[in-house]
This record gives structure tokens, C-alpha cells and sequence, in this order.
């Protein structure tokens, strides 16, 4: 009876939707969005290809069996994957020196020293995830193609990145419609092995739980426009950070090139931007460092209106719930 008693009083408005409170209950945010599979997707460069698409299957099933805990699932890579993954390689490290941040350079060079980066071979999810959880307590599980915006961002309240482990198909290795194993590992991982961005993720994760439709598609817009495309100021010079840049050849040099439209990251402002899932962004923000887009974020998410407070625990990895009357 006290049990029934204390949920009630923890859920005034009936209306909140169900969030993890555990790590393990990850396993149940696998809510996948079919936009740009290449089953679905028309335009996908592989669906054509009856060959990929039957690859793609096969790595899909180690996504969907995976359950919290369980070792990560290893893929042998054929030769015409590794060719692909060697090109994205070779043309965005030529770049990064130039239009990357701090933080990512030091990130790819400890993955290259110490995690088996470069262009020979595709790292596997299992070894990255270790390295990472030594670095910021991060780690991976496998998904199969692009999640629903609330699954993704719960996942990061627990420190869990869901990484797709397939590769974009070979006649377009620039470019890809969905995240790819170049878009996670490349764009991705060296940022979430720096300690401040680790906690920037969770923070945005943490204030993700249980938030209405709105809120999450406020946050959504954040993310992207931070995480996934994000610039920031560097001595006096304006770097990369989003790891949709940094996975886009392309994009990276026109996002950098002064020809878009730059605004300072305001998350009131940023939040409400509507933004281009198919082409490149007609506009970028840009953060005077990086404790600035933290410190900026931080005091919107607390702004979000929620009838209770949630706190993360790190030693059982889960999340307590506390009233807010
Ligand atoms: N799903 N697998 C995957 N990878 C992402 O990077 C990702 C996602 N779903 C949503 C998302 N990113 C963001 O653009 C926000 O909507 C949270
Ligand atoms: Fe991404």
C-alpha cells in the first residue's frame, strides 16, 4: 500500500511518460526511426543493393539481440568496408588539424595511440568502449540505425553512447543520410573521451527524463545544433565540435568557410531554430568555449519544467527521482 502511496506522489500528473530509472532498463529504449533506413528510404544510396541491405540485416540482429551488460558484439569487416572507411579516414584527417577543436585532437590522437585508430581497419565497438570508460565513464551499445530522439537522449543520462556499428554503403563514402560506424567513431568517440563534453552529454540526457514531446523536441534541437553541429571559439579562431561535421568531409569545409550564417549558441534561441536533416545547415552556432555552451545549457535544462528532480547516481548507475512540490 505505501508503495502504491509513494508513486503516486511521485507522479502528480499522471501525464509523464515512462524514462530508465536504471541502466539495464536501456534495453527497452530501442524505439528506431525508419526515415533513412535503406529499406525504406528511396534515396538511401543502398537501396539498390540487395547485397548491403542483407549485410545491413545482419548487423541489425546483433543490435536487436543485445541486452544490457552483455559483451559487445564484434563484426568481422569485409575488405570493400574496410576500402570505405579508409577513404573517410584519409580526407577528414587531412582536415581536422585545421577546423577541429582542442578537445577532438586530443581525443583522435589517444584513440590512434592507444585504441587502434587509423585508416587500416575499423575499430570495434567492444575496444572503444573500454578505452572510454577509462577516460569519462562513457560507454557504448550497439543500435541499429537512427532511435527516437527520447531513447537517444536517455541514454546519455547513464553515460551510455548507442552506436551504430554498420558502415554507409561504398558508392558514397561522404556521405551518409543516417549515423554509420565513420559518423559515431570518427564524429562521435574522440569528443566523448573529453571529460567537461562527457559531462555536458549526460547533463543533457539527465534533463531528457520524462520531459513532455515539446521539451524533448527543444532539446533534440539543442543537441543538434551543439553535439551533432556545434562550433566554438579557440584562440581567437572558430573550430568544429559537432560530430556531423566532423564525420562530413563536405560540410566540415563549408561550415568553416564563412559562407553560412554564424549566430552566438543561445539555448532559448537555438532551441526553437528549425534545422536540415538533408543537406547542409544554412546556419551554425557558435559558443565562446566550451564551459560557456556547458554553463549556458546547464541553466536551461534546469529551466524545464518537471514535477520532480531527477539525480544521478554513479555508484549503482541509476537515477533517483525526487519530488518537487
Ligand atoms: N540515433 N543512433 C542514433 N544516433 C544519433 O546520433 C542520434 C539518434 N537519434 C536522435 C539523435 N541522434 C539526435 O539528432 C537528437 O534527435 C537527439
Ligand atoms: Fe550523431
Amino acid at each position: 500500500l505505501k508503495r502504491v502511496a509513494d508513486d503516486v506522489r511521485c507522479m502528480p500528473e499522471e501525464k509523464v511518460p515512462w524514462f530508465p530509472r536504471q541502466i539495464k532498463d536501456l534495453d527497452r529504449c530501442n524505439m528506431l526511426i525508419t526515415k533513412f533506413d535503406p529499406d525504406m528510404d528511396h534515396d538511401h544510396p543502398g537501396y539498390n543493393d540487395p547485397e548491403y541491405r542483407k549485410r545491413r540485416t545482419v548487423i541489425s540482429e546483433l543490435a536487436f539481440r543485445y541486452k544490457q551488460g552483455d559483451p559487445l558484439p564484434m563484426v568481422e569487416y569485409t575488405a570493400e568496408e574496410i576500402s570505405t572507411w579508409r577513404q573517410v579516414y584519409q580526407q577528414l584527417r587531412s582536415i581536422y588539424p585545421s577546423l577541429a577543436c582542442k578537445q577532438f585532437l586530443d581525443g583522435l590522437q589517444q584513440l590512434e595511440k592507444e585504441c587502434g585508430y587509423g585508416e587500416d581497419r575499423i575499430p570495434q565497438l567492444r575496444e572503444v568502449s573500454a578505452f572510454l570508460k577509462e577516460r569519462t565513464g562513457f560507454q557504448l551499445r550497439p543500435v541499429a540505425g537512427l532511435l527516437s530522439a527520447r531513447d537517444f537522449l536517455a541514454s546519455l543520462a547513464f553515460r551510455v553512447f548507442q552506436c551504430t556499428q554498420y558502415i554507409r554503403h561504398s558508392s558514397a563514402p561522404m556521405h551518409s543520410p543516417e549515423p554509420d560506424c565513420c559518423h559515431e567513431l570518427l564524429g562521435h568517440i574522440p569528443m566523448l573521451a573529453d571529460k567537461e563534453f562527457a559531462q555536458f552529454s549526460q547533463e543533457i540526457g539527465l534533463a531528457s527524463l520524462g520531459a513532455s514531446d515539446e521539451d524533448i523536441e527543444k532539446l533534440s534541437t539543442l543537441y543538434w545544433f551543439t553535439v551533432e553541429f556545434g562550433l566554438c571559439k579557440q584562440n581567437g579562431a572558430v573550430k568544429a565540435y559537432g560530430a556531423g561535421l566532423l564525420s562530413s568531409y563536405g560540410e566540415l569545409v563549408y561550415a568553416l568557410s564563412n559562407e553560412p550564417e554564424y549566430k552566438p549558441f543561445a539555448p532559448e534561441e537555438t532551441a526553437v531554430q528549425p534545422y536540415q536533416d538533408q543537406t547542409y545547415q544554412p546556419v551554425y552556432f557558435v559558443s565562446e568555449s566550451f564551459e560557456d555552451a556547458k554553463m549556458k545549457l546547464r541553466k536551461y535544462s534546469a529551466n524545464i519544467k518537471r514535477p520532480f528532480t531527477v539525480r544521478y547516481d554513479p555508484f549503482t548507475c541509476s537515477v533517483e527521482v525526487l519530488d518537487q512540490p
